[in-house]
Parts: structure tokens; sequence; C-alpha cells
């Protein structure tokens, strides 16, 4: 067994009130499509549990049912069960139901009063959801709204994300979740930060195979690095690739712009490693493409070896 194997199960909770975007959230993350438009909505019952895996750490998700009955249920009668060896917990609060705040507000102090009790080491966030229905000039008042409510006598810090599944925000916010309770700061980031040193890329990034962003390194600074928008869709474009693809060996691929050379790797345990690198600093090294993929590759499954 490797030095970073962890085999127990991560729990991570995410609630809110009903139709706050709770499931939307989750199969766009794991699943990793942005939806077009709002879909039917369709409540969830008790609630599902989803189990994934980032870079080698088996995660449970519990998606609770928004309904007050569900959630008076999880806060009292089961909150044991619930509540139990949380890693994070999620709650998500719709910003068009400004409306509904104070309700929300006191299902967050539930939950919260909970989670001290049963899972007193668990990081909280909040999720300013569906920011997307917002016009611009009035963001700043709703959350201001928002925040002047639901912040009042918290005992716990929040982490505070504004959030939409039609934007990248959403990746952006559940990769902070998933890295951290993944503890892939600690296990994966100095790896790859010395890795990139040696070879001198410009950029590293790891991302889930649903293209969920964990970490993102740059080498040097001012890199007016390609956005999230254009690497999802490379992304895309590249799994797709491998999934039609019939020599399952293929989990690499290589592209370059003007100036860099991108490496993309799908590592056996579950993570996608993106690198970036100069090709005038290639060049200065004589360090030629082959070789440098075959690097790549071998720090591929020496990753991938110490997650598994
Ligand atoms: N505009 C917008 N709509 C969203 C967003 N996320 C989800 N929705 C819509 O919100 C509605 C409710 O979404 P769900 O994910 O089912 O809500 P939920 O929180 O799981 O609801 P319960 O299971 O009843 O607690 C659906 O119509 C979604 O399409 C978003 O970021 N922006
Ligand atoms: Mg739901």
């Amino acid at each position: 067994m490797s030095y970073l194997a962890k085999k127990e199960v991560y729990k991570i909770l995410i609630l809110g009130l009903q139709a706050s975007g709770k499931t939307t959230i989750i199969k766009t993350v794991t699943e990793g499509h942005i939806p077009i438009g709002e879909e039917q909505y369709h409540p969830t019952i008790d609630y599902e549990r989803k189990r994934i895996a980032i870079a080698g750490q088996e995660i449970v998700i519990f998606d609770l049912g928004g309904q007050t009955s569900f959630l008076d249920r999880f806060t009292d009668g089961l909150s044991d069960l619930i509540f139990s060896g949380v890693k994070a917990l999620i709650f998500v609060v719709d910003s068009k139901e400004i409306k509904d705040i104070t309700l929300a507000k006191y299902y967050l102090d539930e939950s919260l009063k909970k989670l001290t009790q049963y899972s007193p080491t668990a990081s909280a966030y909040v999720f300013q959801h569906k920011i997307d229905l917002i016009p611009g000039n009035l963001k700043d008042e709703v959350r201001e709204t928002i925040t002047d409510h639901l912040f009042v006598g918290i005992p716990v810090h929040l982490r505070y994300f504004e959030t939409s599944v039609f934007t990248n925000s959403i990746f952006r916010a559940m990769g902070e979740v998933f890295a951290e309770t993944a503890g892939v700061n600690e296990n994966l980031k100095p790896l790859v930060d010395t890795f990139i040193q040696h070879n001198d890329a410009e950029m590293a990034q790891i991302f889930t195979t649903a293209g969920v962003p964990l970490i993102k390194i740059e080498n040097i600074e001012n890199f007016e690095h390609i956005s999230l928008t254009e690497i999802r869709k490379v992304f895309n474009a590249v799994a797709q690739n491998l999934a039609n693809s019939t020599d399952q060996s293929s989990s690499s691929i290589f592209f370059e712009s003007n100036n860099r050379v991108f490496i993309v790797n799908f590592t056996e345990s579950g993570f996608v490693l993106f690198l970036g690198f100069q090709k005038e600093k290639l060049l200065e090294k004589h360090e030629l493409l082959p070789s440098l993929y075959s690097k790549v590759l071998a720090f591929s499954v020496q990753l991938a070896n110490l997650t598994e």
C-alpha cells in the first residue's frame, strides 16, 4: 500500500431548500456537461447518494432532498446518520429566492449545529447559486442581502461562492471542495510542483475526469494562460476522442498553439493531468517532444501508483 493510500470513504453533504439546484450541481460536476438551459424540476425524495473517486480518494456525496419535511428529519431524527463522518458540507441558496432567506437561514443554522456536534472538523461552504438569474447591476445588492441574513451568529468559518451551472463558476467552486476533501493540495500538489520545476513547464492543472479543476500551478509570472473555458473545450474534445478510441492505451494526447505545447494525460487513477510548455524553452533545452512525452507518461504512472 502506498503512503497516500486512504481507504476510508469521505462524505460530502449538499443541502439547501427545495429547487435551489443541488441535484443539478452534482449531475453537472460529476458527469461533466454544462446544461444548456433550465431543466424540468424533479424533487429529490429523501436523499440520494453518489459515489465518486477524486485522485484515488473514494467520496460519497449525500444529496439531501430540500423539502422542509425532509430537512426537519435530517436535522432531527436522522441527524446522527446524516451528519456523522462528514468532511465537507455545502449549503446551497437560490439567488433569486430572497423571500425564502429566513427559512434558508433557519436550516443553515440547524445543519451547522449538527455538523459541529457530529463532525466538528468538517469544512462548510455556502453556494449562492443560480447567479446567472441576477442582472449584473444587482449582483452586489443581492449578495449583501443574502450574506447579511445568513452570516448572523454563525459559529464556524464558511467559504462563500457565487455559482451557476451554466458557467465555469460551479466547476471552480466544486473543484475547491473536492481538492480540499480529497487532500489533493497536500498530496498531489507538491509532486506536480516538483515535476514542473524540473521540466520547465509553464503550468500544470489537474482535473477530475469530468473536467472539474482540482489544482492549478503556474510556474512563471504573468502567464496569459488559456482560460478554463478554452481548456474545457479541448478537454471535452479529448475526452470524446478517448471514449471513441478502441485503443485504450492511448490515454494521452498533445496539441500545440503557436508558442506552446500542451499534453493532456488521463491517469489510471481517475484524474487528468494537463501540462503546458513553452516551445522556446523546449528548444533552448534541446528537449524533443517524444522525450518530453515519455517523461509526462512516466510521471503520470508514478502519480497513479501513489494514489491507488
Ligand atoms: N437558472 C438556473 N437554474 C438552475 C441552476 N441550477 C439548477 N437550476 C434549475 O433549478 C431547478 C431545480 O433544480 P434541482 O437541482 O432539481 O433542485 P434541488 O435543490 O435538487 O431540489 P430538491 O431535490 O427538491 O431539494 C431545475 O429546474 C434546474 O434546471 C442554475 O445555476 N441556474
Ligand atoms: Mg434534488
